[in-house]
């Protein structure tokens, strides 16, 4: 029963770094891209006797031949990054094993993304993506300035990380698009700082804004973090500790356990705003679960990044079922490539159906039969009521 609901329940997945169509280069996707993501990069630099600068020094076909003779010839593709790989050419009626990367590129420069994309959503049992997008980055703010065709398929997500983590910085770009604005917000520059974030909101038409803070995060706070929340929903991704191998460029950030009373503080001091929280540390999960059972303004979401490891999401996900019911969003697949949402929702639904199926045997063990229409409940508000109802209506102001 839960097998066939997990297949036939389309997920909304809540959080990913795809773009759609009109994104033009910013949405990335086939074989060079696939292997060049940073996971992979990470993995490569431990095998290959490759320094970072040379290896950047490379054009993007020559890191992914490195990165597919070191991790899927010369050794076996092991870990659940270069596993994902497989799965996805295996989806695709692909070889999964060539020696070189050409009868690959072949395949991929045959597709036509009109046809592809739906066939990917298809093959990934995916309704629709939450993009993730960011008003301060150069490329992607021209497309959303000189308009887009909404796609029901890709989600917006208003990305507020260069604004709260490091607002100094990016200043003098908000005030180039008509904000008054001044580093240290002195008079009405919190009021423009707001109104910049609602206009992109409405320009977006945003689900709920969102950003990633560090390990160290605290709440209140004096800087503008604690100033800028508004009535839309704000996903808070906790625990990154950004770079600390820089020469890795994205594969060089890590992650830290976090202080989630800052969590608390916020629930309770702002009752009506609705937070979708997940937290980076393994070790910052359960007290999660308990600070979720403390707020109802508090919605747990996916095993990000890290944790996206089915031995790690398998205790998640046991624990939070059992301290939270069905009251949570067990998973996002964080693609940043098209062909990712493949594996990463193949593996979750590998990985969570027999968790769900053990538990509702201990509903029937402890004296009480589940119908199938039940788990095609269960299942529907895991992967998608929780965040339609938790996103409902979400128009700032
Ligand atoms: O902050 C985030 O949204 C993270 O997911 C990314 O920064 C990270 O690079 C990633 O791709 C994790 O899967
Ligand atoms: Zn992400």
């Amino acid at each position: 029963m839960v097998d066939e609901a997990l297949r036939t329940t389309p997920v909304i997945d809540v959080h990913t770094h795809l773009f759609d169509p009109s994104f033009g280069e910013l949405g990335l996707w086939g074989i060079d891209d696939l292997l060049t993501y940073h996971y992979l990069e990470a993995e490569f630099f431990r095998f290959s006797r490759l320094r970072p600068g040379e290896y950047w020094s490379l054009s993007k076909q020559q890191r992914a031949d490195q990165i597919w003779r070191t991790l899927f010839v010369e050794n076996a593709p092991l870990s659940e990054a270069t596993r994902g790989v497989i799965s996805v050419l295996d989806a695709l009626g692909l070889d999964t094993a060539p020696a070189t990367l050409a009868p690959l590129r072949e395949f991929f420069a045959v597709q036509n993304l009109d046809e592809y994309i739906p066939r990917v959503f298809d093959l990934a049992g995916i309704k629709s993506v939450v993009m993730t997008n960011d008003p301060l980055d150069p490329i992607e703010a021209q497309v959303w300035t000189r308009g887009r065709h909404a796609d029901k398929r890709f989600a917006s997500a208003l990305r507020l990380d260069r604004l709260l983590n490091e607002f100094p910085a990016h200043c003098h770009q908000i005030a180039s698009q008509g904000y008054a604005v001044n580093e240290d917000l002195r008079c009405c520059a919190l009021a423009e700082a707001r109104k910049f974030v609602v206009d992109w909101c409405n320009r977006m038409g945003a689900v709920y804004m969102a950003a990633s803070v560090p390990d160290t995060f605290a709440f209140p706070d004096d800087g503008l973090r604690s100033r800028l929340l508004l009535d839309l929903p704000l996903a808070l991704m906790i625990g990154v500790r950004r770079q600390v191998n820089p020469s890795l460029r994205l594969a060089g950030d890590a992650a830290g356990l976090a202080d989630l009373r800052a969590v608390e503080n916020l629930c309770r001091d702002f009752p009506e705003n609705r937070f979708l929280i997940s937290v980076l540390s393994r070790e910052n999960q359960h007290e999660l679960c308990i600070i979720a059972r403390k707020f109802n303004n508090l919605m747990p979401f996916g095993c990000w990044w890290f944790l996206n490891n089915p031995s790690i999401v398998e205790e998640i996900t046991r624990e939070r079922l059992e301290m939270l019911g069905a009251s949570f969003i067990p998973q996002h697949s964080d693609a940043r490539i098209l062909e990712q949402l493949i594996y990463k929702w193949r593996n979750t639904r590998r990985t969570i159906a027999p968790i769900l199926a053990k538990t509702c045997d201990l509903v029937v063990q402890d004296g009480r039969p589940i119908t199938y229409s039940e788990v095609q409940h269960i299942v529907s508000r895991l992967f998608r009521l929780n965040f339609e109802e938790w996103t409902r209506g979400s128009t700032p102001n």
